[in-house]
């Protein structure tokens, strides 16, 4: 494909010759997202070792791609967002002023891609023809991100026709650079919808479809625009009556969003006729539509899931759906050239993620961030709706985080402003996602604190505002799936058996199921859930039923204080929700 005359193609062609300028690749290629186009660049790839060809008899057209080891996840600590007003970004980002972080960027991409070939990336995120879908087009000098780009967003010719007719786009520009973590920068000018990034070739500091677009620049626009850009997956549940719920989930990165995207119902409720689609596993564009209530989409075509602790057990949908065409990242290797990962439970590495002989002494076989990239389409689960350009109807929503104590399995929020409040207080431990160090507890507003592209004051502001009087808005809810005994045990067995819990929800929703009421909201009693055989230690019963009182005294000042380091700018609703509450909890 060459660069197309036409108008509304101006500003894009005016802005490639820009950048060819200032980077001077040998050659520009404008991706058509064709197979021919793949063949060649992972033919490329191959002979330049940039990808090692998996087994072909288990792993049909797979490959493997080994990172810089310093090259290993997101860096929150080198991401900015540059509003022209600081407050704008909020306590919640990196900030730099728009003029230096474009000065910045630009000394760094000078002449970085002579030599190399710049590739130009149109590309659609959410269905081609979906009225809540955006598009973007990223510059980049990397063909594994073209590659990658390719199954998670709807990419090439089709994207380019959207954006000739719609004239407007997100410009994204990315190198690798030297890979050097010095010098190394993920830039975001919402103002301006521009991303630029620098000296990664990572997951999402590289695929800039992914959080750079989808959630630090959308949630900026979705603000203006009136409607919601979150880190949620977006499942459907069917009932054994045939109704299907569909319900979006925000939990950090490695937290889990996959496995419950795609979860498998236990033995019972899958003969009753239970059943699981699969609509999105880690980002939802939401809007209200004419009847009020909340539509979404799912905006990525592909999954960048976390590899180690996929199994048979833990996620059959998602195993099945990387036997073939996948890219790996980061993982080890069997004798017979076939992925393996810690917690896989079959096959034995010889391989590390390092190309190195693997030792467990030395280091694990699989990166704790390694990766697969796949097509939504390989999954078993995956949902015929994904395609639906008016997105589905969400009926609850679901916040979560890894909470060793303190919060019970699951609770209910009373209405929409104790829902926002819920969000905006969720706290998890820290993962291997993002570098730095890994177990620690932070408040992680909706899942949103390392992607919100604005001051999580107005964010929760503006989630307030879906409360109008108007929308009919889904029931919120908040789990904890990783609630740890004395011994350091998790008590709830997880997986499938969450499909419990989701079975709860719809029951609030259709008001057919019981909840006490509690001062942090509506608390199922262990009878209010099928538990048919599920065994649960005494302890576990009380955990993970029970409410706390001492302890939750003890958050609700935190969540107080947090609340607090927003300043003026935080909705009084919001504090107030919180005083009512840490009120209550003092009677
Ligand atoms: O590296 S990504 O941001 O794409 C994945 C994640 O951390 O959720
Ligand atoms: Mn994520």
């Amino acid at each position: 494909m060459s660069a197309l005359a036409g108008s509304s193609l101006d500003s894009l062609n005016q802005w490639v010759a820009r950048v060819a300028a200032l980077t001077q690749p040998d050659a520009v290629h404008w991706c058509d997202g064709s197979d021919a186009e793949n063949e060649a660049l992972t033919a490329a790839m191959q002979a330049d070792g940039t990808l090692i060809k998996l087994n072909e008899q288990t792993h049909p057209g797979s490959w493997l791609h080994r990172s810089d080891p310093e090259d290993v996840a997101r860096v929150e600590h080198l991401t900015f967002v540059c509003t022209s007003d600081r407050d704008d970004a909020g306590p919640n980002n990196h900030w730099m002023a728009p003029a230096d972080g474009h000065a910045k960027m630009d000394a760094l991409f000078q002449g970085c891609m002579r030599g190399r070939t710049m590739y130009v990336i149109p590309y659609c995120m959410g269905p081609i023809d979906s009225p809540l879908s955006r598009c973007g087009v990223e510059i980049t000098d990397s063909r594994y991100v073209v590659a990658n780009m390719r199954i998670m967003t709807r990419m090439g010719a089709p994207a380019l026709a959207r954006i000739e007719r719609e004239g407007n786009f997100v410009k994204g520009l990315h190198s690798t650079g030297e890979l050097d973590p010095d010098r190394r920068f993920i830039m975001h000018f919402p103002e301006e919808l521009e991303i630029k990034s620098y000296g990664s070739g990572y997951g999402g500091n590289a695929l800039l479809g992914k959080k750079c677009h989808a959630l630090r620049i959308a949630s900026h626009q979705a603000r203006s625009e009136g409607w919601l850009a979150e880190h949620m997956l977006i499942l459907g549940l069917e009932n054994p009556q045939g109704e299907t719920h569909y319900i979006a989930a925000a939990f950090p990165s490695a937290c889990g969003k996959t496995n419950l995207a795609m979860l498998i119902p236990p033995e019972g409720y899958l003969k009753d006729g239970w059943k699981v689609t699969t609509v999105g596993d880690d980002i939802c564009w939401m809007r209200p539509g004419s009847d009020g209530r909340l539509y979404a989409i799912n905006p990525e075509a592909g999954f960048f899931g976390v590899a180690p602790g996929t199994s048979k057990k833990s996620n059959p949908n998602a195993l099945a759906s990387i036997q073939s065409n996948t890219i790996f990242t980061n993982v080890g290797l069997t004798a017979d050239n076939q992925p393996w990962w810690e917690g896989l439970d079959e096959g034995e590495p010889v391989t590390d993620w390092r190309g190195e002989p693997y030792d467990a002494a030395k280091r694990p076989a699989a990166h704790p961030n390694s990766r697969f990239t796949v097509s939504a389409r390989q999954c078993p689960s995956y949902s015929q709706e994904s395609e639906n350009p008016v997105g589905v109807p969400i009926s609850a929503i679901v916040f979560g985080g890894r909470r060793p104590s303190l919060v019970p399995l699951v609770f209910e929020a009373r209405d929409w402003t104790h829902g926002v409040l819920i969000g905006a207080a969720m706290g998890s431990e820290t993962t291997a996602a993002a570098t730095g160090a890994v177990g620690v507890m932070r408040r992680d507003p909706m899942a949103m604190k390392p992607f919100c592209g604005y001051n999580f004051a107005d964010y929760f502001s503006h989630w307030l505002d879906f409360d109008n009087g108007r929308n009919q808005l889904p029931k919120v809810f908040h789990v904890n799936w990783f609630r740890r005994g004395e011994q350091g045990d998790f008590l709830w067995p997880g997986f499938g058996e969450n499909l419990r819990v989701l079975e709860w929800m719809i029951g609030r929703v259709n008001g057919t199921a019981g909840a006490v009421e509690t001062p942090i909201g509506n608390l199922p009693t262990a009878s209010d859930l099928n538990l048919e055989g599920v065994e649960l230690s005494t302890e576990a019963m009380e955990k993970l039923f029970g409410f706390e009182r001492a302890g939750w005294q003890q958050e609700f000042a935190s969540i107080g204080e947090y609340l607090e380091e927003y300043g003026p700018r935080m909705p009084q609703a919001l504090k107030g929700e919180q005083q009512r509450i840490a009120a209550q909890l003092q009677e």
